[in-house]
């Protein structure tokens, strides 16, 4: 998957970066956002941006970064400037609820996180005994977690699209928010400097 040139240069741009364990979804995801359209996934190695025109003059960079063990080490180097972080979880994969709840605790005690917003993806809906959007918000601890930051647990199933463009709509105005909080800081600080 390439970069996509958007029609408007000058468009504003968030970092939306999407994490979450090797087979929860998020490439299957990612194609769906981009072309409404379900294309067989092969597991990514490293890898994919891919950017989306949310309106004329915003769009948003995803970084869809693979999920093996060995990437999660390099998970910290794709965490700077993000606007939003998604966070995808196979809810009906039991056995490693655990597991991803872990990666999640510890990828937002980055500092570089600190206040970015939160959309976890309770995806597999469509799945057996797949966890709720509430089942997965306790498992995780997210009131905790995410306590100083926007959050929102959207239930979802990549393959049909359901509760996606909820996802969308939402992660674009929590991005849009960290966005403009960010430029008022630094207008602060540059004001502090005089
Ligand atoms: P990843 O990028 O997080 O590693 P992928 O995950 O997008 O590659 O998806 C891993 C597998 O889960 C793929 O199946 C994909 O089709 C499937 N998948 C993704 N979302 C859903 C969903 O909502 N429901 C169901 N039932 N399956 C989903 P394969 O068989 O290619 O491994
Ligand atoms: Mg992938």
């Amino acid at each position: 998957m390439g970069l996509q040139n958007t029609k408007h240069p000058k468009a504003k741009q968030a970092k939306i970066l999407m994490l979450g364990l090797d087979s929860a979804g998020k490439s299957t995801l990612l194609y769906k956002f981009r072309y409404n359209d379900v294309f067989l996934t092969i597991p990514t190695i490293g890898f994919n941006v891919d950017m989306i025109e949310i309106q004329k003059d915003f769009t948003l960079t995803f970084w869809d970064v693979g999920g093996q063990e060995k990437m999660r080490q390099v998970w910290c180097h794709f965490l700077e400037d993000t606007d939003g972080l998604l966070y995808v979880v196979d809810s009906s994969d039991k056995q490693r609820l655990e597991e991803s709840k872990k990666e999640f605790e510890f990828v937002l005690k980055n500092e570089c996180l600190k206040s970015v917003p939160v959309m976890v993806l309770a995806n597999k809906q469509d799945l057996p005994g797949a966890l709720n959007a509430e089942e997965i918000t306790r498992k995780f601890h997210i009131k905790k977690y995410c306590s100083d930051r926007n959050w929102y647990v959207q239930p979802c199933c990549a393959s049909t699209g359901e509760g996606l463009s909820e996802a969308l709509q939402r992660l674009t105005a929590f991005a849009k928010q960290h966005r403009r909080s960010k430029e008022t800081s630094t207008v602060f600080k540059e004001i502090k400097t005089l």
